[in-house]
């Protein structure tokens, strides 16, 4: 669209709209209803014009014409409402419904609607002869498919293949007798469907549906508009709600995910019902066996008992009021900003310490602090939506088809339109098909690959000298440093070739804009901030930050992973990453908080806190929405310190493996449970609000935390979210101008937002860093190993992560009924090459031994992974991953080395 305005006569009504709005649109605009069917006004659908229900008339025109596809002119004269072209509609409505089943499938479908306002009742006309394709198909757990209702209007073909870019969804037959497929021609439930519902969503009859709406998808009570409570890509979700019940989800017009969901954000909402819901306090009891992995989530009677509120409260707080440093704090980044500060501030000024953080930690710690270094800024400089301006992009280390699903269809849709992918991971994945170049490189090598990378941009003076002036320093340096990295002395390290590399390398360099898109295969090692540093250097060498289609983007994991660190929640900062050793900052916070001052020494890390309660320093935890007896490296030291504590407080949803260990449990609402704020990967706050109530007496986290920190004494009050959020924005800079009520009315605002009406920067330090002198720094990075070389003892490579329908320790994922049922079983995968020297068929049992532990679990079969790799994904209790995990720490992330242990693999 342009700036030009056209001005046209509507129903005898003079309009003037943007040129190339169609007549479709400045009708919509206008409030007019006129059917539609081939397309969708959400973004993403363009209209075909295919349908013919939208038909109007134009004057001077013999025919009707298709209002969805036709642009206003100037001084066109369109008429919706008179009779020729309200019969033409009417017919079409009336042609579809005729073949439509006597028993709707969907009575609350677009066509159904589209039916009743054009006073379409029944049809005058005969239907379709019998179908000779299978109309029914309930193969599938999370949909129903029922092509008696397919009006082959090709909108589901749309979603599958141009929306989600997932190509499983084609049309066969011709005419009036086509129908969709699912690859070629299976049961839905045996295609290589990923059940993202796109097709779902797209379809305007109910011929495909989500299994648990029959008969009428309008059949709820209300319908609350929130943010989906899985990854950091924040997408914005419509709940349906009956009888307190959500019923289905539909994706909203977020600014990040424009109507868009995955399988988790669709289907996995249920895990909020199950039985297994904390639904009241709980103590451990006096005769309960000793502290161990032995409570039943469904029956843990034998070990603990219910209290009430008041009496749980004082129990919690008699274990940690007084005791200061001996009592540590995991939050979560699973919960609101406002609890995320809430928590922090309760352990700094109810305990005069530091000894604070959560998973960012175990996540992307060794990125931040390498952009903290280096650029000024944790947060990413560009949203990952920018990759619609960039002509190349860089996936390091991320697998965004399963992590960050609805991201990738962005990743997926720029390739579609010519741009050039790099993949850069030792495994191979889902986005190495839409890839210019894969590059499968040896794991934990990513040093030496990104040098010589840099090394020829250098040797062929590709880089951007006055980008280079203007805005870094330590060039020198880095140029020098860079010399030793020939591509031909790397190749054998990194083991990819010569040829390769200085080709990446001009792809890269050679970019008009480009993208450099990273997660835990970077930073997960002990030179995890080495990498990020060598990411760093190579976006600013070549000019690609602070423009349109340019940036460096860790993508964030956990939904409020972003706005948890952004609020406190990590020991050695304040909110907005302001600094706990510097006083006059304390003071500012003293000031806010109304508080004494308290340590200003930086407090420990999470894994630094197992090894303080084992050095019996710490004594008493407060946890919060995080599973570390699951999700810690080396998790039997992880969970012996649990064991040990004198003082176990765990707040969670469920009674997970942590909460085994606890003294008192506090059932704490689920994010569909109640209101906040959450901040996604593209720092866009956006509101959550409640859908449904909390089970039973569970209550919202933020008020358990405050009434915890009343029975420790300190005096606060604060009545709503709404004043955690107030007093929080005093502090954070970064939340100048984004208020609780414009978050309120607008759902989303990207910080920094420069003004009360700027929807904020997508885009950040085009003109300068946020760095003493304004300039980004090139930190050079020596080539480090990775902590345990493979030997003979454990001649293999373990490699950990996760998979596209399970969340992190499974707590969720495994009690949500479309989730498990898709993926029920450990599992990991290896090289089919590698199977077969074991003697172990596909499916058959291994056993993983390092170190640390063992664990049994099923082999599947991936080329994949390379033969002498193992892949485990860290979800399922009965094969814990982190039995296995090498807890060693990167020095300046303090992050373990999740991505790579010595491992030996035996058959079961
Ligand atoms: N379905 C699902 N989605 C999630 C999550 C989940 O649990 N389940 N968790 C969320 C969270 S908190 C996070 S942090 C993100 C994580 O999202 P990702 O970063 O995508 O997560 P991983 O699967 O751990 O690892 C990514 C990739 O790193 C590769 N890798 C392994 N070793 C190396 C190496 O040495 N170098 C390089 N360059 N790559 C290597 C692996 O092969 C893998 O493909 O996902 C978020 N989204
Ligand atoms: N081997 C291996 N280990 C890893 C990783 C890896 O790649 N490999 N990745 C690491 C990374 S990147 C991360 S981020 C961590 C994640 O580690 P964790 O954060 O410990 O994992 P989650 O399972 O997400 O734990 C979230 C907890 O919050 C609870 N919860 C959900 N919603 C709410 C709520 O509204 N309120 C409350 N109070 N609780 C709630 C859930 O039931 C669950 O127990 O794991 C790390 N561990
Ligand atoms: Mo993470």
């Amino acid at each position: 669209m342009t700036d030009t305005q056209i001005t046209f006569t509507l129903d005898g009504d003079t309009v003037t709209v943007p040129e190339g709005t169609t007549i479709w649109e400045a009708a919509h605009g206008r409030g007019l209803t006129i059917p539609h069917l081939c397309h969708k006004p959400a973004p993403g659908y363009r209209p075909d014009g295919n349908c013919r229900a939208c038909m109007v008339e134009v004057a001077g025109e013999r025919t009707l014409v298709a209002s969805c596809i036709r642009p206003v002119a100037e001084g066109m004269q369109v008429t919706t409402n008179n009779d020729r072209a309200t019969r033409a509609r009417k017919m079409v409505v009336e042609m579809l419904m005729a073949d439509q089943p006597d028993q709707p499938h969907d009575a609350g479908s677009h066509l159904h609607d589209m039916a009743a306002a054009n006073g379409v009742t029944g049809s005058r006309l005969p239907p379709k002869d019998a179908q000779t394709v299978p109309l029914l198909d309930n193969s599938h757990v999370a949909m129903s498919v029922n092509l008696d209702a397919c009006i082959q209007c090709g909108l589901c073909v749309r979603a599958c293949r141009e929306v989600q870019v997932n190509d499983v969804i084609g049309m066969a037959g011709r005419g009036h007798d086509a129908y969709p497929v699912f690859d070629m021609d299976d049961p839905m439930g045996d295609s290589s469907c990923v059940a993202c519902g796109e097709c779902v969503q797209a379809c305007p009859t109910g011929a495909l549906l989500p299994a648990t709406v029959t008969g009428d998808s309008t059949d709820f009570d209300r319908e609350v508009a929130s943010i989906c409570p899985f990854c950091g890509v924040g997408c914005q979700v419509s709940l349906k709600v009956k009888d307190d019940r959500i019923t289905h989800v539909e994706g909203l017009n977020g600014p990040a995910n424009e109507g868009r969901l995955c399988v988790k954000g669709r289907f996995g909402f249920d895990y909020i019902h199950h039985p297994h819901r904390l639904t009241r306090p709980l103590i451990r009891r006096d005769d309960a066996p000793a502290k161990g992995l032995n409570v039943d989530p469904g029956n843990w009677a034998t070990h603990f008992r219910e209290a009430t509120w008041d009496e749980a409260l004082d129990a919690a707080a008699a274990g940690l009021r007084g005791r200061g440093v001996e009592v540590a704090g995991f939050g979560s980044a699973k919960c609101t900003n406002e609890e995320a500060y809430l928590f922090q501030k309760l352990i700094r000024q109810g305990f005069g310490h530091n000894n604070v953080d959560h998973c960012t930690r175990l996540c992307h710690a060794s990125s931040v602090a390498a952009l903290i270094e280096n650029v000024g800024s944790g947060a990413v400089t560009a949203t990952f939506n920018e990759i619609e301006n960039a002509d190349v992009a860089i996936v390091i280390g991320a697998n965004p088809v399963e992590n960050h699903p609805v991201a990738a269809t962005y990743f997926k849709q720029f390739t579609q339109r010519g741009g050039k992918l790099i993949v850069m991971d030792p495994r191979g994945q889902a986005l190495s098909r839409f890839a210019t170049h894969m590059l499968q490189f040896r794991p934990g090598a990513d040093v030496s690959l990104l040098n010589a990378i840099m090394h020829v941009i250098v040797e062929e003076n590709l880089y951007d000298q006055q980008y280079i002036d203007a805005y870094t320093e330590n060039w020198a340096a880095e140029k020098a440093h860079l010399a030793a990295f020939t591509p031909e002395a790397m190749a054998p390290v990194c083991g990819i070739d010569a040829g390769t590399i200085r080709a990446v390398a001009r792809d890269f360099a050679g970019a008009r804009a480009g993208m450099i898109f990273w997660g835990m295969g970077v930073s997960q090692h002990i030179h995890g901030t080495d990498n990020s540093r060598c990411l760093i250097s190579l976006a600013l060498m070549c000019g690609q930050v602070g423009r349109p289609g340019t940036g460096l983007h860790p993508l964030r994991g956990q939904n409020n992973v972003q706005g948890a660190s952004d609020a406190g929640l990590i020991p050695m900062f304040l909110p907005d990453y302001q600094s706990v050793t510097d006083d006059t900052i304390r003071a500012e916070f003293q000031a806010i908080w109304n508080s004494d001052d308290w340590s200003g020494k930086a407090g420990l890390t999470v894994t630094e806190i197992i090894d303080a309660i084992h050095a019996d320093k710490i004594k008493a935890m407060y946890v919060q929405g995080e599973n570390p007896a699951m999700s810690d490296p080396d998790v039997d030291h992880a969970r012996d310190a649990l064991a040990r504590l004198d003082h176990l407080v765990v707040q969670d949803i469920f009674l997970t493996e942590t909460a085994n260990y606890a003294d008192v449990i506090l059932p704490a609402s689920a994010f569909y449970e109640k209101s906040g704020t959450v901040t996604n990967t593209n720092r866009q706050v956006q509101m959550g609000r409640p859908a449904v109530p909390p089970p039973g007496e569970a209550r919202e986290d933020w008020a358990i935390t405050v009434a915890l920190a009343q029975k420790c004494g300190l005096n606060w009050h604060y009545d709503s979210p709404a004043d955690v959020y107030a007093e929080m924005a005093r502090g954070m800079p970064s939340l100048d101008n984004i208020t609780w009520d414009r978050l309120a009315a607008e759902g989303a605002v990207t910080y920094p937002s420069l003004s009360p009406t700027d929807p904020g920067q997508a885009i950040v330090f085009g003109d300068g860093f946020p760095r003493d002198g304004g300039r980004a720094r090139f930190t050079p990075a020596n080539v480090v190993a990775p902590d345990e070389a493979p030997d003979a003892e454990y001649p293999m490579v373990l490699t950990t992560g996760r998979q596209l329908e399970h969340w992190h320790t499974g707590s969720m994922t495994r009690r949500s009924r479309v989730l498990d049922a898709v993926e029920p079983q450990a599992n990991c995968s290896l090289h089919p090459a590698t199977l077969r020297k074991l003697g172990v068929e596909p499916g058959g049992m291994v056993t993983l031994t390092t170190r640390r532990g063992t664990v049994q679990v099923m082999a599947r079969a991936d080329r994949a992974v390379s033969p002498d790799m193992v892949f485990l994904p860290f979800a399922y209790v009965e094969a814990a991953a982190n039995i296995l995990t090498n807890p060693v720490l990167d020095p300046f992330g303090k992050i373990p080395e999740f991505k790579f242990a010595a491992v030996r693999v035996t058959a079961a």
